[in-house]
């Protein structure tokens, strides 16, 4: 009764690597670290890591900007240090997925200094190159990080497009040349052993081929001027899913990998990144009618505001829209959105722990939310993301997300040796870390390790359906079912006592790590934000 494949059956666990353990006392983490840090992320009980960008950068996004797809930038270790990660992790049955930027590179990228060179170059079309619109701007397309997407570069007189910063210029991805290029550098990797990728912007890949401005967004009132226009022409455009089918065909040509995509779209738009369609792809798996990304991710539990009716209705509706076969996932939080915590409170993040670890679908963590971590305080002169510095105070920043990872409770929290690490820490007078949970018996950390056990060692759980999804009275209750045994979970989403009616069972776990195996009669009181997972008596129909 297991969902036989790992990426179904486990928990993902992201490492943004200049957040989590330096290890040569510069103030920035690297593999190394992560390596030194690998028997906790195994005893933590999640099955594989996610690690952001390593490769060789001039960091104006902090990676996210690459100029060599198949290294390893010095900042953050050798390719030996790589090795030595993946190996370490294996052995300790972990996964390895890389994060892979396949729409944009570095504007230091060979191929792009290649293609600025001259308007005749072999890889000018390698980039989205356009003629000004009589002196200015092609048209009116805009960055994610602000202002317009188009940069001007005076050697050769035309603009190139950028989806995100200037030194991030996109390629062309209806070249075939940047196809197989991209694709030669994804084989680097799995032919090392990787087990997977989490590919950035996924959706964004293609852009009109008319280059028609995009409509004006009527529902614009402030905020990022990138919001100020519709994305039609420039996200998620329909040959973007023939190029996902041929990433996954790529993955399906290794054993048990895996695609996952950063896609933030509606539910269902999103879910046509599975790919579906009729005939069966050649792979080992059990869903051969599906041609697409594993794991389009979902982070609509981050977009949705955090009440039990409207969580209710997500889990509802998501599950609706799965494709026959398509196997469900849930993300809380990353790197590029403000900590769990911060954004409901630290008595709810126990709650929502609870939720993305009995919820049916592979969940993502993010480093440190295990802790509790909240947003670290950012000052002007401490401020590192571009996306804070195109834009200052208007909330589009995401290094208080980012902060070092909290291992004890010396002044740098054992991040690193340096006297001052790349971003602060979260203040000191909410300070937590992994020493201090360890020590104490009801922290988020045991909460995590009890959810995590629990998850990986009940088959209803992991891999069992998900029916009943209501939400009376402000708690969110939904049944999970294996083939043997069925389990209830209901979660108070409120500061009040909730009195709450479940059939006969066992509470195997409360959030607040105080009981378990505890009869559960059919009447029961469910103390302010907290969560409990019942064990129902009877066994199923
Ligand atoms: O993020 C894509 C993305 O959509 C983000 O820009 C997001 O909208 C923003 O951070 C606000 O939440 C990916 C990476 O995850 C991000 O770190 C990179 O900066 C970006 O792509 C460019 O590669």
């Amino acid at each position: 009764e297991h969902c036989k494949l790992w990426w179904r059956d486990g928990v993902i666990y992201q490492i943004y690597p200049r957040s989590f353990q330096d290890s040569n006392g510069d103030g920035v983490g690297d593999l190394a670290g992560i390596s030194s840090r690998l028997d906790y992320v195994a005893t933590l009980g999640v099955d594989a890591i996610w690690i952001s960008p390593f490769y060789p950068s001039p960091m104006a996004d902090f990676g996210y900007d690459v100029a060599d797809y198949t290294g390893v930038d010095p900042l953050f270790g050798t390719i030996d240090d790589f090795d030595a990660l993946l190996a370490g992790a294996h052995a300790r049955n972990l996964k390895v997925i890389l994060d892979f930027v396949p729409n944009h590179t570095s504007d230091q990228h060979p191929w792009f200094l290649e293609s600025r060179s001259s308007r005749d170059n072999p890889k000018r079309d390698w980039y989205l190159w356009r003629d000004g619109n009589e002196g200015r701007v092609p048209n009116n397309w805009m960055s994610n990080f602000g202002g317009t997407a188009w940069t001007y570069d005076e050697i050769t007189r035309q603009f190139y497009y950028h989806s995100f910063l200037t030194q991030q210029p996109d390629l062309n991805w209806r070249n075939p040349e940047v196809r197989a290029a991209i694709f030669a550098a994804m084989r680097f990797w799995l032919d090392k052993g990787v087990d997977g990728f989490r590919m950035d912007v996924l959706w964004l890949l293609i852009k009109d081929d008319q280059f028609r401005s995009n409509p004006p967004n009527p529902d614009f009132n402030g905020g990022s001027s990138f919001w100020s226009i519709l994305p039609t022409y420039t996200a998620d455009q329909p040959e973007t899913h023939e190029i996902v089918r041929q990433m996954r065909a790529l993955v399906d040509e290794y054993s048990e990998r895996v695609l996952i995509g950063e896609i933030y779209l509606p539910i269902d738009e999103l879910v046509r990144y599975y790919e579906p369609g009729d005939t069966a792809s050649s792979g080992y798996l059990e869903t051969p009618h599906l041609h697409g990304a594993q794991l389009p991710f979902n982070f609509h539990l981050i977009q949705t505001a955090w009440q039990a009716d409207l969580i209710a209705e997500l889990i509802r509706s998501y599950e609706a829209a799965l494709p026959p076969g398509a196997w469900p996932n849930w993300v809380l939080g990353n790197h590029d959105q403000h900590r769990l915590a911060t954004r409901i409170g630290a008595a709810q993040a126990r709650v929502a722990a609870m939720l993305i670890l009995t919820l049916r679908g592979t969940p993502t963590l993010y480093y440190g939310d295990e802790l509790g971590m909240t947003d670290a305080t950012i000052t002007p002169d401490q401020v590192q993301d571009p996306a804070e510095k195109n834009q200052p105070g208007q909330g589009f920043g995401r290094d208080p997300e980012r902060s070092p990872m909290l291992w004890d409770e010396t002044p740098n929290a054992g991040f690193t040796s340096a006297p001052t690490p790349w971003l602060p820490l979260v203040d000191e007078h909410v300070r937590i870390s992994v020493t201090a949970e360890e020590a104490a018996p009801r922290s988020f950390l045991h909460l995590y390790r009890a959810l995590l056990t629990l998850r990986s060692a009940t088959p209803a759980l992991h891999c069992g359906t998900v029916t009943e999804v209501i939400s009376p009275s402000e708690v969110l209750t939904y049944t999970r079912a294996g083939e043997a045994e069925r389990y209830q979970i209901h979660l108070n989403f409120t500061n009040e006592t909730k009195w709450i009616d479940s059939p006969k069972g066992t509470l195997i776990l409360s959030t607040y790590l105080d009981q378990q195996d505890r009869p559960w009669i059919e009447w029961m009181q469910l103390r302010p934000n907290e969560g409990v997972v019942i064990k129902l008596n009877e066994s199923p129909q």
